[in-house]
């Protein structure tokens, strides 16, 4: 029997996700699809012969929905994801788990309450193949002890709503939860730098670009550069410095054009394709699991809730003039070890 998906909201990665669970996962089937758009959920509901709900919580809750995927914008995950837990269904939520801090401390609550973790936070860069190489070869040794990671995020450009904290909140998260998962280690403390302001993305409420400064447990010291206007394309780097060697991040790969005395080699504009093998991996891992009723393995509601607190603080220090704080985490519950 397919898995039963009911998808909550319709934006440009819930559509993403609803072609993906339909025409390249196996063992599911979108059932149902939710979207305050109503006409572009009509749509959507009409072309993958899914049920539609205007109302997502009302998707959660019917019958034929065995599992949700939640899609919304950012403010509204926390709502649903507690409404799939409440229902006892298991979820699927796209990053962040939520936008504060304290939504998150419910999700967390709520779970353990339920008593199985049946949450996974969209984090698919856990799937991505040099991701995984590149934690595959720092736990085998290969660069000698971790000291440092230069990082950068750099998106093509932003839409007109974008603010320097969700240029924290929506894109820095990803690389907040990276490091935590590449190098098996917890932040202790943070800080955001601000360089010289970009033209380009001068604007009402967005400082651009920031660099985030990270520190952890180990000792282990971060920087990554969060861009949201970039201008060429959408570039990903990350290398880890070790006492024994470095370790790359390798680009996509795109063929090589020689013309002209010139060679070139496209980038990609987009993040959709440029992690769409780790969206596909995560998504039938993710599918194959809840099928079998196996332990889940992607990112927990204690990750999600680990980077939204590191977002919360890097944000703060911004928001006070960028002197480094602490971050302190309570202790991780049995639960989520
Ligand atoms: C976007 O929302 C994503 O989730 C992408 O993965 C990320 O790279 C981008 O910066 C975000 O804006």
């Amino acid at each position: 029997m397919e898995l039963q998906i009911g998808v909550v909201g319709l934006g440009a990665i819930g559509r993403d996700h609803v072609k993906r669970l339909t025409e390249r996962i196996t063992g599911c089937k979108v059932a149902a699809v939710s979207e305050m758009n109503e006409e572009i959920g009509r749509k959507v509901a009409q072309q993958y012969n899914a049920k539609f709900y205007a109302d997502g919580e009302e998707l959660i809750n019917s019958p034929e929905v065995q599992a949700v995927m939640v899609t919304t914008w950012d403010p509204a995950h926390a709502q649903y994801v507690l409404a799939a837990i409440r229902a006892g269904k298991y979820v699927f939520c796209e990053k962040p788990l939520a936008t504060e801090v304290s939504e998150c401390e419910t999700i967390l609550a709520e779970e353990q309450k339920f008593g199985k973790r049946i949450v996974q936070v969209g984090f698919m860069r856990r799937y991505d193949p040099g991701y995984v190489e590149m934690k595959q070869a720092i736990e085998d040794g290969k660069i000698g002890l971790p000291l440092i990671v230069h990082a950068c995020h750099r998106n093509m450009n932003h839409a007109a709503t974008m603010t320097s904290e969700m240029s924290i909140k929506n894109s820095g998260v990803h690389e907040i939860d990276i490091f935590r998962w590449l190098l098996d280690d917890e932040y202790v403390s943070g800080q955001v730098v601000l360089p010289r302001q970009s033209r380009i993305s001068a604007g009402e409420g967005l400082q651009d670009p920031q660099i985030m400064m990270l520190r952890t447990k180990k000792g282990i010291c971060i920087d990554v550069e969060i861009s949201q206007s970039s201008g060429y394309g959408y570039d990903i780097q990350c290398e880890v410095v070790g006492d024994l060697g470095t370790i790359r991040l390798p680009d996509p790969p795109t063929v090589i054009t020689k013309t002209d005395c010139t060679r070139t080699t496209a980038i990609m504009p987009d993040w959709q394709n440029r992690f769409i093998e780790a969206y596909n991996i995560e998504m039938q891992d993710w599918v194959d699991r809840v099928r079998k009723g196996e332990k889940l393995t992607g990112a927990s509601s204690w990750d999600g809730y680990a980077a939204c607190l590191t977002a919360y603080v890097l944000g703060q220090c911004r928001e006070e003039g960028g002197t480094a704080r602490e971050i302190r985490f309570p202790e991780k519950p049995e639960f989520y070890k």
